[in-house]
């Protein structure tokens, strides 16, 4: 099968047949390929490429350079199965998820490109006369983009369809997990580049295979004035302070511990239908998993019902043929969610599920029954992030008690409240509401659209991507002053001769 839609996709056969590094599938720990991975000088190299691409790109117009990402769009609609299907392949979410990983590339390129057309600035008033100000927006350079196993394509694409309409090249290092999908990304945009025509400079974007040492490289060079990175909050532990101390920018996507409050007055069969999507949805594995429920104790042992009927009739399986919840990533992921569990049990929280599935038919595939954990209180345990199918159940009494727990974690990604109390609703994201990048009313934390600004605050790093003016992060923002008078006044009325 990978070799078909290898093809298709246009992937030449030596890039994924003959490196020195196993790519295995998470479906049942088979090889799909096998890569090979770049050192120090290969990635230096391509920086240099990067850095010559950037000058030429920047001088074609944005409009012209949205066409390219028209483009695009256009091969990624083509190939919408194939890449859907080797997302699932290769990070085993199910198919249908593959499939809208892949809507989500294209929902941004419509985007890009009709923001190339509106890269805009601001007049402002000058204080003094026949002079007039303007910030202008010009293009930033190589930007650096590092990826995660979870969401092989759709996190570069966001980045990469904006960063292109503003003038810059790009430098992708996916995670080692998933190097497939990158090439078969980057395969499509050759394609858009080779119709696109000769103002395209070859090297505009190019992947870098590798594992930290390659990491490294990009972070620390000066030439790469952004790093927009996707990942855990400890990886974005080592790459910010290395961006920082040479002074390049950073958009940090980090980890999220995201809620639900549910409210006695929520619509329940909404609330049941929006936790099974968000808690269990991708193996528990999107940055904006539901991993707290904090429920109103006068529902409580209802919702708690509902769910566990819900979650036992939740198929687990091969993520191509129609199940709901495919493998974990690998059994390192499994063995981290095993041993969480077993800390909750000791510590007397009552756990529901969260056992390994179909092992005899798949033994180096990790599947899971996604697990329910009652807690009395939100320990370390809970405010940690465990990147698997646990969700926790908390209660509470009054709403402030709620939105305390809400708060209170390191993490500031996603959130929502279920309620049909509109004080309850306004103030769930009001100023003293809810301290994530993204608050909810009335579906779960999961499944952001494009064109929503999508990030958090905290732990998750402060980064927003995909939507609203984040396109004013891949550029360089310029103030200008310009005198048309004979005159040459000071500002602030300062007397200098
Ligand atoms: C991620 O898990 O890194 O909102 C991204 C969502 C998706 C993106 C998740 N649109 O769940």
């Amino acid at each position: 099968m990978i070799d078909t839609i290898m093809q298709r996709l246009g992937v030449a056969e030596t890039l994924y047949r003959d490196g020195n590094y196993a790519v295995t599938s998470p479906t049942d720990g088979a090889e799909i390929g096998r890569v090979q991975l770049e050192g120090r000088g290969q990635v230096q190299a391509r920086i240099d490429r990067a850095q010559a691409a950037f000058e030429s790109w920047r001088q074609v117009p944005a409009p012209r350079r949205g066409e390219l990402v028209r483009l695009f769009g256009e091969q990624l609609r083509l190939h919408k199965e194939d890449l859907g299907a080797l997302v699932t392949l290769e990070c085993g979410k199910i198919y249908q998820e593959g499939l809208g990983e892949v809507q989500e590339m294209i929902d941004i390129c419509d985007l890009a490109v009709g923001q190339s057309r509106q890269l805009y600035g601001l007049t402002i008033a000058s204080e003094r006369p026949g002079h007039h100000m303007r910030e202008s927006w010009h293009p930033l350079g190589p930007i650096g983009l590092i990826t995660a196993f979870n969401f092989p394509v759709a996190p570069w694409a966001w980045n990469a369809a904006l960063a292109l309409v503003c003038g810059n090249s790009l430098l992708w290092k996916p995670s080692e997990k998933t190097p497939l999908c990158a090439l078969a990304c980057q395969a499509l945009l050759d394609r858009a580049m080779q119709e696109f025509g000769d103002d395209a400079p070859r090297d505009l974007s190019q992947v870098i295979i590798g594992e930290r040492e390659a990491g490294e490289c990009l972070t620390d060079d000066p030439r790469v004035p952004l790093i927009s990175a996707t990942g855990s909050t400890r990886m974005g532990r080592e790459v910010a302070p290395r961006v920082a101390a040479r002074f390049g920018r950073s958009i940090l996507e980090l980890g999220g511990n995201n809620a639900m409050i549910l409210a006695p007055s929520a619509d329940l069969d909404m609330a049941v239908r929006a936790i099974l999507f968000s808690a269990v949805g991708t193996a528990g594995q999107r940055c904006t998993t539901l991993r707290r429920l904090v429920v109103h104790e006068s529902v409580r042992d209802e919702v708690v019902e509902r769910v566990k009927k819900a979650y036992a009739n939740v198929s687990i399986g091969d993520p191509m043929e129609g199940s709901l919840v495919g493998p974990l990533i690998d059994s390192q992921a499994f063995e981290q969610m095993q041993s969480v569990l077993q800390s909750a049990r000791q510590q007397g929280a009552q756990v529901f599920g969260g056992e390994r599935q179909l092992a005899d038919a798949y033994p180096n595939g990790y599947y899971v029954t996604p697990a329910i954990v009652e807690v009395e209180q939100q320990n370390e345990l809970v405010r940690n992030e465990t990147f698997a199918p646990i969700l926790y159940v908390l209660s509470y009494r009054d709403f402030d008690e709620a939105l305390a727990l809400n708060n209170d974690v390191p993490q500031g990604l996603s959130s929502c409240v279920f309620t049909t109390d509109v004080r309850e609703a306004e103030a769930f994201i009001s100023d003293l509401g809810s301290d994530c990048g993204i608050a909810n009313v009335n579906i779960g934390p999961s499944g952001a659209e494009i064109g929503g600004a999508f990030g958090g605050e905290k732990e998750t790093g402060g980064g927003r991507e995909s939507g609203s003016d984040v396109w004013k992060s891949y550029m360089r923002r310029q103030t200008n002053t310009v005198n048309y008078s004979r005159e040459l006044p000071l500002a602030q009325g300062i007397k200098f001769d």
